[in-house]
């Protein structure tokens, strides 16, 4: 069960970080997130959360608060969209090698994030072409958002399997609480952002999928998977013992 942002695509910093920034420039306001702020905006979840905090912080009144999140974070969802279409949004190097492997193994695949439906079977279809996610659900369609576990309780339910048969492959310390909170097992591949998390409940930690003679550092295997640096079905299947 895979997260998106973050984990299968590296979206945050040149994807959706630019789209906030343009529909901020296109309503007139005079927010601009760098790269740095982006990475503690990123702590909280959902982008329309995200704004209307940030708002908040800026002195925008209740009133006009949630409204304007929600117009801005319409205006960032149509960018992100043309950002994916243009191909400024790429797969993590080895993710889509194991998205195929696990695929032609039979493996029932899942996605549980906390991006928008909006753009999320873009995003998919762009970088993980002809993969099928038995279940997808995105963070519209939950009440609550990781690190809440609602998304992963809801795609293992919908997927008909039981939590303990189940991994999640996460990049962040939010996306851990959530599937760790679901009862999954959680593989957590970091990234720039997320390297500094504090990632202590995770099963494994890597700083990359890896590839064959391309091999991530192995963090934390606390699992004893033997993996060396490659995460691929076997260490996935390790994962469950
Ligand atoms: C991803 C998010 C999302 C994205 C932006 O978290 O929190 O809000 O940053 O997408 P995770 P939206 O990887 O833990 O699922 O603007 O569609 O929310
Ligand atoms: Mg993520």
């Amino acid at each position: 069960m895979f997260d998106v942002d973050g984990t299968l695509v590296d979206s945050e910093r040149h994807g959706h970080r630019v789209a906030f920034n343009l529909a901020f420039e296109e309503f007139g306001l005079p927010y601009r997130w760098d790269e740095e702020e982006y990475g503690q905006l990123l702590r909280t979840t959902g982008g329309r959360r995200r704004i209307e905090q940030y708002l908040a912080r800026h002195g925008v009144g209740e009133a006009e608060r949630a409204d304007l999140a929600a117009e801005l974070h319409d205006r960032k969802t149509a960018v992100m969209k043309e950002l994916i279409a243009e191909g400024r949004v790429q797969a993590r190097p080895g993710a889509t090698r194991l998205l195929g492997e696990l695929a032609g193994a039979g493996v029932a695949l899942a996605v549980a994030t906390t991006g928008s439906r909006g753009w999320v079977g873009n995003v998919l279809e762009k970088c993980a072409p002809g993969v099928e996610f038995a279940v997808t659900v995105a963070g519209d369609e939950v009440s609550a958002r990781k690190p809440d576990p609602e998304a992963f309780s809801r795609a293992v339910e919908l997927l008909g399997v039981a939590p303990a048969s189940v991994v999640a492959v996460e990049d962040s310390a939010e996306g851990l609480e959530s599937a760790t909170g679901a009862g999954l097992r959680c593989a957590v591949v970091v990234n720039a952002y997320t390297a500094d998390h504090d990632l202590g409940a995770a099963d494994l930690v890597l700083d990359g999928f890896g590839e064959p003679g391309r091999p991530a550092t192995v963090v934390a295997d606390r699992r004893d998977t033997g993996c060396t640096g490659v995460l691929d079905h076997a260490t996935l299947a390790r994962l469950l013992r």
